[in-house]
């Protein structure tokens, strides 16, 4: 399965996707730091929020294969700017997700993300797992949820070393009686 980045404001719905690509059922869970699970890198969305943060997104974007803008379907406005996709060289997709709330309006985040330069879009209720797999098809998982490999575990950062890596026992200096 190819490496996605999911971007978006926070309370967007990212963590939730993150989930259902993982094959687990949605609990919620504020994202705290940039989060590596399999093949799956979810973003806080300070990130995409706050100036000094953002520019780390395009950086983490070159960890990816394909990046997803992810915008809830009841935004009642579009926080990335038209080409933005521009700023990376991957393929950048738009996830219009919360199709099922009440006041979803997909079209006009449709709209919106093909603005951004998004040429594929998804539309899913990610709570409730429908339209996740045709994500997963085009991630190459053949709609089957990605389960992270045995020594990817979860890395707070796509930088942190695996956690499986063997530690080397600080030394100690002796001390000495005068
Ligand atoms: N109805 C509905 N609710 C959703 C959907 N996706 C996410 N939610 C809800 O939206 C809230 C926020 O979801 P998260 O996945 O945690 O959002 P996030 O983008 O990861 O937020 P941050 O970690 O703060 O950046 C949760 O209460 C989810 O249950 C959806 O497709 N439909
Ligand atoms: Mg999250």
């Amino acid at each position: 399965m190819k490496k996605v980045l999911l971007i978006g404001r926070s309370e967007a719905g990212k963590t939730t996707l993150a989930q259902r690509l993982l094959g687990e059922e949605p609990r919620y869970h504020k994202t705290q730091a940039v989060t590596l699970v399999g093949p799956i890198i979810d973003t806080p969305g300070e990130y995409c929020q706050r100036a000094e943060y953002a520019k780390a997104l395009a950086l983490y974007a070159y960890e990816a294969d394909v990046v997803a803008l992810v915008v809830s379907a009841d935004e009642p406005f579009m926080l990335f700017s038209p080409g933005i996709t521009s700023l990376v060289n991957r393929e950048v997709v738009g996830v219009v997700t919360g199709v099922d709330k009440p006041g979803a309006r997909p079209d006009l985040c449709d709209s919106w993300l093909r603005l951004c330069g998004c040429r594929r879009l998804f539309h899913m209720d990610a709570l409730h797992g429908e339209g996740v797999g045709e994500l997963l098809d085009y991630l190459g998982a053949d709609g089957s949820p990605a389960r992270p490999p045995d020594e990817t575990k979860i890395r707070r950062s796509p930088a942190e070393p695996i956690k499986t890596a063997k530690k080397t026992p600080k030394k100690v200096p002796k001390q000495t009686e005068k």
